[in-house]
Order: structure tokens, then C-alpha cells, then sequence
């Protein structure tokens, strides 16, 4: 039954009957007598009713998505949309004095993701099924995701995030594989989740268990024997790779991961008859960053091992099927495994690893390009730029870095695999569904049409000039803002000015991202106010980050952020003109309630380091303007908007490598040459911030931005203090900042994940 179908059978109040049997079926009773948890149970079970009737996506050739993340957030506002029917269950549920929103809040998040890489992997299904092309992803069902959040004395603590209850998306199948490492062999369970199309059929997410996985080995906090891999093996989302068993743990997940992987697609391919000699033109196998490219040598080894394929022809056929995406060019973000550690976990594949890189030699002299380097350590990154046939970056100038320095000597004798798929983000979960105030203004204004043809957002600009459309674009920003005041004095006890600026910065905490150089422009902003120099209006500074569990300066800067929170909100001579908010446990569900009522989108990495990013084409979506600088994506906005719809700033990326590549960066220059450089650094020690403080952090964060500052905040920070200022000044021109806003949201067709899936399909995929 297609979705049309589902529809029309809607309209004819199948939704009411629908609920009113799942409550009698779970609980005995009327929709009137359920509380909120039990009504989300019946709205879980009818809207997987309607899924299961629905159209499953078939073709002749599938694209497999694998990735070690999916990112995907709660899941029911989104179905129900993509089904078509929300509003119909918001009515029904009015009228048995449900409240649509308190429903959807009773759904867990599923964190199965650390940022930006696992979002986009979620947003990617969402437009392969929209685009009603057949597609799966595949990936591991971890029992706890990335850490919850914690704000102790004003640092973070992690504890884990248990996620499934019996009312989840997941369906057990009954598919499960033996997966070996070395002599030990485990067996895995298949879970799926159904993805749905916006108006259009059912994709899977498969997601495999460990069947034997135990959460009673967790400790303290989210410490656990790393080292008991028959229990612990899909127990947590990237464990702390800090120490050796941690590392190889990830070993274990990533193989247990592709291992499964290449079996259902065998499997699948197996049951649709095809011959292993034509692999390639029935399945075509996405690599999502480095962290599935053991996929690569499992499948040659299981076509040589099992299927008496001779070598060259596995490798030909494997390669042929296998693409890379990568989404960084952090050094110390590129796997190399040590060829020892692989040994010990996978030692089937390293005959394989080896013999890969053995032909690579014989091919080139250059010691760069090998697979294994002097020091033994496996590049999975060449294995899939070899063994693949296509590599892309996530943005243009990302791209254009990878292809002339970061891999250009892979790019001079593969030219013709490298290419570039600027990312994108379902417009579906952000903005028809995290801001439907705005979706239906856009509406009001130029149509439906907008909806499937992103594209159409253009037709915004005929409004330029109409000053009630602008009013009422800058009325739902209004109310966006106030919602959002609501629930951060309800979630964090923090109470602010609603009139206020509100400037955002909400991502991973990482210095390269810099949200150490906003808390140095607050630190500036206080020390103005303090000195008698008031701001034209309050501004409210809003952060959200998670830091990795080991990353100590990461750590170091929520420190400061919480701490100048505290001095600032409490200080009366200042918090009337400025607020500060860290939130606590920032996640895909905070984001959706942050990203509509933000005026002023932080994007401020050091330029070369940032790959895309995808929450500025969020912002941007939903009216934000950007402060950022010319590094990823940043720079097709700005190409988009123009310069009078985004402030810019910062030294570009060619000047930042050619930094980097003669050593010429001395952060303490910068320093003692400017008195406000000095000045925000210095109160980092301050004995204001040390009374609410930990000397050792903030002695720790002071130092390392004089003494080192790898990520060059200095490098900008006059600069960034200058333009951050006069976006605040133009602000007070309204009409002004409203014909920015209506052009932000107006360009922002191009990054719908939409666009972004078509080009994969028609460069890469070939369906
Ligand atoms: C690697 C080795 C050992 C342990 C962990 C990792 C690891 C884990 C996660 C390496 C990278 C990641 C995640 C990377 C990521 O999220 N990258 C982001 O991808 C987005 C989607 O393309 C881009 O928009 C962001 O710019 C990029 O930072």
C-alpha cells in the first residue's frame, strides 16, 4: 500500500480507530484513561502499523550505507510527518485532551552518534527514501550511546544514557551472523528501524547486537572491562580510546560492524540470485569516514576464502563497489591502526591487508601511498582510497584542501575518483518539524511547492521588499525565542531577556571549533560593561557542547564557559545587559528547540579545519544569520547569501596551511601585542573566576593558549571581537536584519541533504 493509500485511509478517521484499539490491545482501556507514556505506546504501535503496510523500496541496484553512527534522533514526530499524517493524530489526540508535544517528549533520544558525521548519516536516510531510492544503512545498535551530560561543579561528568525500552523503534529480526575474531566467535542479532520517506516508501536501518551483550558489567559512571568482549562489544558508542584496550575494543566494534555488514549484503544478494562477478552492479557500498573500511579486505577475504573467487578478480570486484566519503582533516582523527593491534583482533584479514599493500608497492615508490607505513601502522584511510572508486570530500573547499595538499598525492594518480558532495540536512526534521511556525509562514508565502523542491525556497526573495512578510518571518523568530526562554528557565533554571540577542554556538567542544575565542569575546563584553560601556540591547550567549570524556582541554573550556555563566548572571552591575547559558547534555532534541530562535549562528572554526558542518545550513535554514569564518560550508553560504547576509572574518585557509607549514604562528605574540588580547586571557586566572573556579583547569586553558594554541584562537580574536560587534550594531536596524533573514532562509534550498543525495546517486551510486 503506497502512502497516498495511508493517507486517504487517514482522512476516513482510521487514526482514531487505530489509537482507541492499540489502547484497548496494551491496556484495557479508552485513549481518555492512558497517561502520556501509554498513549506514546499506542501512537508507537499504529504508526508502525501504518509503516508495516506501506511500500518497501526495491531496485535493482542498492546503495549500503554503513557507518558507525546514525545520528538519528526521536523518530515519531518525523514518521508521522513523512507519513503525512501529523496533524491528523495532533487532532485526534487534542481530543482526548492529548497534547501532541508532551507525547513526543516521552520518546527516548537514541544518541548513537557524536556529531556532525552521525547526523548527516541519519539525514542521508531520510533523503535516499524521499528520494525513493533503494537504500539501507548499517551500523550497530548500541545499548548506550554517547554519554549523558552532567554538570558537576562546573565540569562535565559523564554517565551513560540508557536509551531502549520495551516501546522503541527497533524490530528484532531474525537474522543474526557468527562473527569471528581470531579463534573467538561471537554471534550477532539484526535489529531495524524502519526509515520513511517524506511521501514516498520504507527504507531499513540495520542496526546489529552482540547477542550475548551484558550491561551488568558497567561500573561506576560509564566505565566498564573493556577487555570482556563477549559482553561488552555494542555496549557503548566509541568507548575512550585513550589506552590500548580501549582501542581495541573499537577494533572489535568496527570489524564486528563490517563483518555483518558483508554478510547481509551477501546474503541479500544471494537471495536475489546474482552472480558475485556482478556484485558491482547490484550493490554499491558507501565507506562513512574511515571507521567501516575493514569492509574492504573482509569482503575480498570472504570472496577468496569462501566463494573461490581468485584474487584479482575479488579485488577488482570489491573495489569497483566500494566508495569512500571522508570528513576530516585532523591529523589525529585519521585512523592507522597498529598492524599489531589488528593482528591480535582480526588476524584473518591481515593476510589480506598485507597482500593489498604489497601491490600497492610494487605500483608506486612513493612511501606515502603505502597501506602500511615504516612504523607498521595501517592507513585505513589509503586502503580505501586504493581499493575504492571514489573518494569525496563534504565541501567545496574541503574538497579542494584534500585533493592539493592533505591527499594530493593520491589525487595526482587517482584524479579521476576524487570528487566533492557538499553535505546537506533534511529540511524535514529541521523545519517542518522543529519549526512549524516558520514552515507555515514560507507557506503562507509562496506554497507548498518548497517541500520537495527545496530549490523553490527562492521564491522568497520576490518578498524583499514586502515588509508584512518580513514582519511575519521576524514574529515567528520572536516566538521561537520565547519558547525557547521557557524551556531553558524550566531545564537549566537560567532566566534571561527574551528581547535579547540571542548568539548560539552549539557543536562538538573541540579547540578547533574555538568556542574558547566566544568565551574570550564574553570575557571582553564584561570587562566593557564592567568599564561603564553598555550594550544598545542585552545579548544572551548560548552554548551547547558535549567534550570527549578524555580530552582535557576540551574539558578545560566547559570549565570556563560554566564558570563565566556563574560570574556574569549573578553580577547586577553586567547581567542586566548580558547572559550566559551553557545546557547541559546538548543533543539532536536541545538542538531543535535551539536552532529556530537563534539570531546570530557561531561557525567560527579555524579556517581549513572545519570539513562542512551542517548545523550552519540549520541555522540558516531557520533564519539565523551566520558569524563565521571562510572554512567549510561557510563559505558556499556566503557565496549564496552575499556578503551583506553574513558577517566574515578570520585569516583564510591558505594563509592558516601556509601558518602550519613554516611553523610562523606564535600565539603569545598576539598576546602581548594587543591590550584586549590581553586583557580576556588574563582573567582566565582572574580572582573572580578562581573564586568559582578550578585553579588547576583554568591555569591548564591560560597556558595552553599562550604557550601553544595549536588552533590559533589568538590568530583572530581582534578580528572576530570587531565584526561580532557590528553584527550586534546592525541588529538594531530591524527592517535591515530582517531582509537578512528572509535571504538566509531563502538560499538555503541548496543544502537540503536532498540535493546532496542526488548528486551521490548521479556521480557515485549510479542507481
Ligand atoms: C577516530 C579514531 C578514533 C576514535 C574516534 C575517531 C573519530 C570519531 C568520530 C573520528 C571522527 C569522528 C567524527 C567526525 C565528524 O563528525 N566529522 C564531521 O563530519 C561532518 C559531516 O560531514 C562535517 O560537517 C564536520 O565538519 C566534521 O567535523
Amino acid at each position: 500500500m503506497g502512502i497516498e493509500r495511508i493517507r486517504e485511509q487517514v482522512y476516513c478517521h482510521e487514526v482514531e480507530k487505530e489509537l482507541a484499539t492499540a489502547a484497548k490491545e496494551l491496556y484495557g482501556k479508552s485513549l481518555h484513561e492512558l497517561d502520556d507514556a501509554q498513549v506514546y505506546d499506542c501512537v508507537l504501535q499504529m504508526t508502525k502499523d501504518f509503516i508495516h503496510a506501506a511500500k518497501h523500496i526495491r531496485g535493482d541496484k542498492k546503495i549500503y550505507y554503513i557507518s558507525a553512527e546514525f545520528l538519528i534522533g526521536k523518530l515519531l514526530t518525523n514518521n508521522l510527518i513523512n507519513l503525512g499524517i501529523y496533524d491528523k493524530v495532533r487532532e485526534v489526540l487534542a481530543k482526548y485532551g492529548k497534547d501532541i508535544t508532551a507525547i513526543e517528549d516521552v520518546e527516548n533520544e537514541p544518541s548513537l552518534g557524536n556529531g556532525g558525521l552521525g547526523r548527516l548519516a541519519a539525514c542521508f536516510l531520510d533523503s535516499i527514501a524521499t528520494l525513493g531510492l533503494c537504500g539501507d544503512g548499517i551500523g550497530l545498535n548500541y545499548h548506550f550511546g554517547l554519554f549523558k551530560q552532567v554538570f558537576e561543579n562546573r565540569l562535565q561528568t559523564a554517565v551513560p544514557d540508557r536509551w531502549i525500552t520495551d516501546s522503541s523503534w527497533l524490530n528484532k529480526t531474525d537474522i543474526g551472523f557468527d562473527v569471528c575474531f581470531g579463534d573467538k566467535k561471537v554471534r550477532s542479532v539484526l535489529y531495524d528501524i524502519d526509515v520513511i520517506g517524506y511521501e514516498n516508501g520504507v527504507n531499513k536501518l540495520h542496526l546489529f547486537d552482540l547477542e550475548t551483550v551484558d550491561d551488568s558489567i558497567i561500573k561506576k559512571g560509564i566505565s566498564f572491562d573493556k577487555e570482556d568482549i563477549e559482553k561488552n562489544l555494542t555496549l557503548f558508542l566509541y568507548p575512550d580510546d585513550s589506552d590500548e584496550a580501549g582501542n581495541l575494543l573499537r577494533i572489535h566494534q568496527q570489524y564486528f560492524m563490517v563483518s555483518n555488514a558483508a554478510q547481509l549484503i551477501l546474503r541479500e544478494l544471494h537471495e536475489q540470485q546474482i552472480d558475485l562477478h556482478e556484485m558491482y552492479k547490484h550493490a554499491v557500498i558507501q565507506i562513512n569516514d574511515t571507521h567501516p573500511t575493514m569492509v574492504i579486505p573482509e569482503l575480498i577475504r570472504i570472496l577468496t576464502e569462501e566463494k573461490a573467487m581468485d584474487m584479482d578478480e575479488a579485488i577488482d570486484i570489491v573495489s569497483k563497489s566500494c566508495a569512500y566519503t571522508n570528513h576530516t582533516i585532523l591529523a589525529e582523527a585519521l585512523e592507522k591502526w597498529p598492524l599489531k593491534y589488528l593482528e591480535k583482533v582480526v588476524p584473518q584479514l591481515v593476510p589480506i591487508i598485507k597482500e593489498l599493500d604489497k601491490r600497492v608497492r610494487s605500483k608506486y615508490k612513493d612511501k606515502d601511498l603505502r597501506i602500511i607505513d615504516a612504523d607498521k601502522r595501517v592507513h585505513m584511510a589509503h586502503i580505501d582510497i586504493h581499493y575504492g572508486f571514489s573518494v569525496n570530500g563534504v565541501a567545496a573547499l574541503h574538497t579542494q584542501i584534500l585533493k592539493e595538499t592533505e591527499l594530493n598525492k593520491f589525487y595526482k594518480i587517482y584524479p579521476e575518483k576524487f570528487n566533492n558532495k557538499t553535505n546537506g540536512i533534511t529540511f524535514r526534521r529541521w523545519l517542518i518539524a522543529c519549526n512549524r511556525e516558520l514552515s507555515d509562514t514560507i507557506t503562507g508565502l509562496i506554497g507548498d511547492g518548497w517541500k520537495k523542491d527545496a530549490n523553490k525556497l527562492t521564491d522568497l526573495m520576490d518578498h524583499i521588499n514586502d515588509r508584512e512578510a518580513i514582519e511575519r518571518i521576524m514574529a515567528v523568530k520572536e516566538q521561537k525565542k520565547s519558547q525557547l526562554c521557557d524551556h531553558i528557565k524550566a531545564k537549566e533554571g537560567i532566566e534571561f531577556d527574551r528581547n535579547s540577542i540571542f548568539d548560539i554556538q552549539i557543536k562538538r567542544m573541540h579547540e578547533y571549533k574555538r568556542q574558547q575565542m566566544n568565551a574570550l569575546y564574553i570575557i571582553h563584553k564584561y570587562l566593557e560593561i564592567k568599564g561603564g560601556k553598555k550594550p544598545a540591547r542585552p545579548m544572551t550567549f548560548i552554548f551547547g557542547a558535549k567534550a570527549a570524556p578524555a580530552y582535557v582541554i576540551a574539558q578545560d573550556v566547559i570549565h570556563l564557559i560554566l564558570c563565566l555563566q556563574e560570574i556574569v548572571n549573578n553580577d547586577p552591575d553586567v547581567s542586566p545587559y548580558m547572559k550566559v547559558v551553557m545546557v547541559e547534555n546538548y543533543n539532536v532534541s536541545y538542538a531543535e528547540k535551539l536552532i529556530p530562535a537563534c539570531d546570530i549562528s557561531e561557525q567560527i572554526s579555524l579556517a581549513s579545519k572545519e570539513a562542512s558542518g551542517t548545523g550552519n545550513m540549520k541555522f540558516m535554514l531557520n533564519g539565523a544569520v551566520t558569524l563565521g569564518t571562510m572554512d567549510g560550508a561557510n563559505v558556499e553560504i556566503h557565496e549564496l547569501v552575499g556578503d551583506d547576509n553574513i558577517y566574515v572574518f578570520g585569516k583564510d585557509s591558505d594563509t592558516v596551511i601556509d601558518l602550519y607549514a613554516k611553523s610562523a604562528y606564535v600565539s603569545k605574540d598576539y598576546y602581548k601585542k594587543s591590550k584586549v588580547i590581553k586583557a580576556a586571557v588574563d582573567f582566565i586566572t582572574d580572582k573572580k573566576v578562581l573564586a568559582v573556579g578550578r585553579r588547576e583547569n583554568l591555569k591548564r586553558l591560560r597556558d595552553e593558549l599562550l604557550n601553544k594554541d595549536w588552533f590559533m584562537t589568538l590568530l583572530d580574536l581582534e578580528e572576530y571581537i570587531a565584526v561580532k560587534d557590528r553584527a550586534f550594531a546592525d541588529y538594531e536596524d530591524r527592517a535591515a536584519w530582517g531582509r537578512k533573514m528572509l535571504t538566509n532562509i531563502a538560499k538555503a534550498g541548496f543544502f537540503s541533504s536532498d540535493r546532496t543525495i542526488a548528486q551521490y546517486n548521479e556521480d557515485i551510486w549510479k542507481l
